[in-house]
């Protein structure tokens, strides 16, 4: 990955929207194919790099976003593991990117950098078009990471009764649970938790591919609960094919993913994208 300057005239870049994505052993990522089909759909000339510092990409992450800047990218996405540490390199940050103390999408614009959150947008939207009659009452949410803590918020603005938070880091459970609200706690008993939960939502990487399995003890899964899962690789992570397995609604990570990614492109470019044509790249 080369971060060509696209300012020269003659540069074959010249005229193509750049963009990309910084994080770590992100070879399997879906947003590069999504946002480089919407933007054609469009009659966009633009181009997605995955900047994997796992992969070739060298120098920090200050280096990594200096060069973007300098080399005219529209914007960058972030995942893991830098969502938090990107904030410091900002000179704004949106509400929701303040509240839930993480970045995945920074807006280069005349000289200044601009953090935003688009997978709390993602999550809630994913919730609302994908189990529309899900009982919002009680939500067992498994990790209080960055995804988590962008899932917690998003959670608790859909008006829940109770979030019970859970991670094998009771101090970070505790602290996402006080920044969120009275109506979230951080719980220790999983088993208690879950008896009394309507929903159950993994926010950890737990069923990714490269970590196989399940994030809680799937004798605790019940018929009455609905499942949500923000892993997208594979789409049928081990805890949904148990929760389908017992009757439960489920609801997979595609959505989150693009959803993430229509707001991001729409931060970008300034145009409005289209979901349903983003998501046919997983097809
Ligand atoms: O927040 C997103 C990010 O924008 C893109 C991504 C990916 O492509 O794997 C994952 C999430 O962290």
């Amino acid at each position: 990955m080369t971060l060509a300057p696209a300012e020269n005239g003659s540069d074959a870049m010249a005229g193509t929207l750049r963009m990309g994505l910084v994080g770590r052993g992100i070879a399997l990522s879906r947003t590069p194919a999504m946002h480089e089909a919407e933007a054609a759909a469009q009659g966009l000339s633009c181009r997605y790099e995955l900047l994997d510092t796992d992969a070739g990409t060298e120098g920090d992450l200050s280096e990594i976003l200096a060069r973007a800047e300098a080399a005219g990218f529209a914007g960058l996405n972030v995942t893991f593991p830098y969502k938090q540490a990107v904030m410091e390199e900002l000179h704004e940050l949106s509400d929701a990117a303040r509240r839930i103390g993480a970045v995945n999408t920074v807006v280069f614009r005349d000289g200044r950098r601009y953090g935003h959150n688009t997978d709390f947008w993602g999550f809630s939207q994913n919730l609302l078009t994908g189990l529309p009659d899900a009982p919002l009452g009680t939500v067992v949410l498994l990790g209080a990471g960055g995804a988590g803590a962008a899932l917690a918020h998003a959670i608790s603005d859909l008006k829940v009764e109770q979030l019970l938070i859970a991670d094998t880091r009771t101090d970070a459970a505790e602290a996402l649970a006080r920044a969120v609200g009275s109506q979230a706690r951080s719980v220790t008993d999983l088993a208690a938790a879950v008896a009394r939960a309507d929903g159950i939502v993994n926010a950890t990487p737990m069923g990714m591919a490269k970590l196989p399995g399940l994030p809680l003890d799937e004798a605790l899964i019940e018929a009455r609960h609905w499942v949500a899962d923000i892993v997208y690789f594979p789409l049928e992570t081990e805890l949904l094919r148990v929760a389908k397995a017992r009757g439960c609604r489920t609801l997979s990570g595609e959505g989150m993913a693009v959803f993430q990614a229509v707001r991001a492109f729409e931060l970008f470019t300034g145009h409005p994208a289209d979901a349903d044509r983003m998501r046919e790249t997983f097809r």
